[in-house]
């Protein structure tokens, strides 16, 4: 029989931008405990579920979370208490229901996520399993491929670079740890190849650099460059995605590159300038193309690249099944990135990530550019099998904790890891 849920406390702890969030520990009538933290995005979709702040200006510049630790605290737990911990779907419910909201506004997403998230890791631990392993319950688990994003632009970065992040994928790696030690060589090269141009080599909100450069062009060259100083070979060894956050600079239906040079593109433009650049670069993957409220200009993008790149839809999707049908409906992007704080529970999470795997749209399980070292999202990757993760740069422990998480599930399960790299982009790899 599972244990029963006899505590919840939530805490006020700061993410990896010095803003609170929040973690919360679940302990069990086994004396079984489990602990998550919940991360906070800086390009938010629209349509995310609410992140509950206090508002307050004297405490952390309005950004302090006590509200939704009292929600927590005094609405969910007198509930939730005495429930099993195995019974994530009745829990995750229970809280809906407490919510009574659409966008998880009464109580905070960040509340109830906090929750749903450490009952799996409390569930998890009390039945002596890895997270993965609980969540995922099969035979054989596949390693993400993982997209590191060596350059930070957008609103993760103080430069002028309007694409915000600049990721290497190294899928002709044969494990996963040879996949991240690929791409640590290759940050490492950035750095050089940076300096040697008497650029700037501090790191942006991810722990990508976040130089000044030239053009959003450039970014692309010196990370070509330094693939290839670190003896790999672009197109082969390692491809490029972007995330250009395009939600972000769209201004009166056109798109503002107002961090570099200003310059306005319509629909066309745009689509014109993401094919020269897969023309010229090996990229394999786009997310946020477009805005989360230009659904023509996405269709567009599709319709042009959907079978030569993924096209992942971020904003546009906010990990919301409801959204995601709308959008597959409608034939917008191939795949989603999936993030736990933009729809607010575990289980919505699960049956998006089953939504999309059923319509064969492709799964990416991000963090957030605010972060912890929480490593859910790792195991998260493994349990579903998605294939890939997009978890930042090769530095800064918010962001290398998911991946030294993953090497240990890789060591973990020795000769059955089974690395996704080549495979996981096997319709787009030339
Ligand atoms: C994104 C994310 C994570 P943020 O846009 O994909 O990289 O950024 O958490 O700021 O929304
Ligand atoms: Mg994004």
């Amino acid at each position: 029989m599972a244990a029963k849920i006899t505590e919840i406390k939530p805490l006020e702890i700061l993410d990896s931008r010095g803003n609170p969030t929040l973690r919360t520990q679940v302990r069990l009538d086994s004396g079984t405990t489990g602990k998550a933290s919940v991360p906070s995005g800086a390009s938010t979709g629209k349509r995310e579920a609410l992140e509950l702040r206090d508002s307050e200006p004297s405490r952390y510049l309005g950004k302090g979370v006590r509200k939704a630790v009292a929600n927590v605290t005094d609405i969910i737990a007198p509930h939730v208490i005495g429930m099993d911990v195995a019974a994530q779907a009745e829990i995750d419910r229970k809280m809906l229901e407490l919510d009574g909201t659409p966008s998880k506004s009464e109580l905070g997403a960040n509340a109830i996520l906090s929750v749903s998230m450490a009952v799996a890791v409390a569930a998890a631990e009390d039945q002596g399993m890895p997270l993965f392993d609980y969540l995922g319950q099969r035979d054989g688990y596949m390693l993400p491929a993982p997209m590191c994003n060596i350059l930070n632009g957008g609103a993760h970065a103080d430069n002028n670079v309007d694409i915000q992040e600049f990721m290497i994928v190294p899928t002709g790696a044969k494990r996963f740890s040879e996949a991240i030690r690929m791409a640590a060589e290759v940050f490492h090269h950035l750095k050089q190849t940076l300096k040697s141009k008497g650029y700037n080599t501090s790191v942006g909100d991810e722990g990508g650099f976040a130089p000044n450069l030239k053009a959003n062009e450039e970014a692309l060259d010196v990370i070509m460059t330094s693939i290839e100083k670190a003896g790999y070979q672009p197109g082969k060894d390692i491809y490029l995605a972007l995330d250009v956050a395009a939600s972000e600079f769209y201004q009166d239906k056109t798109y503002v590159f107002k961090k570099s040079d200003g310059s306005r593109r319509d629909i066309d433009q745009m689509v014109a300038f993401y094919q020269t650049l897969v023309d010229a670069y090996p990229i394999i993957s786009i997310e946020d193309g477009f805005s989360e409220d230009d659904w023509e200009g996405w269709k567009v993008l599709t319709q042009a690249l959907g079978k030569r790149i993924q096209i992942v839809g971020d904003d546009i999707f906010v990990t919301n099944p409801t959204i995601l049908k709308r959008g597959i409906d409608q034939g917008i992007g191939n795949a989603i990135l999936i993030k736990l704080n933009q729809i607010g529970t575990l289980s919505e999470t699960i049956e998006t990530i089953r939504y999309a795997h059923a319509h064969d749209y492709a799964c990416v399980i991000s963090h957030r550019s605010g972060e912890t070292s929480d490593t859910f999202i790792a195991d998260l990757s493994v349990a579903l099998n998605t294939g890939q993760i997009k978890t930042g740069s090769l530095s800064r422990s918010d962001r290398v904790s998911k991946y030294n998480r993953l090497l240990e599930i890789e060591a973990l399960l020795t000769d059955q890891a089974h690395y996704a790299g080549a495979q996981a982009f096997s319709k787009y790899i030339r």
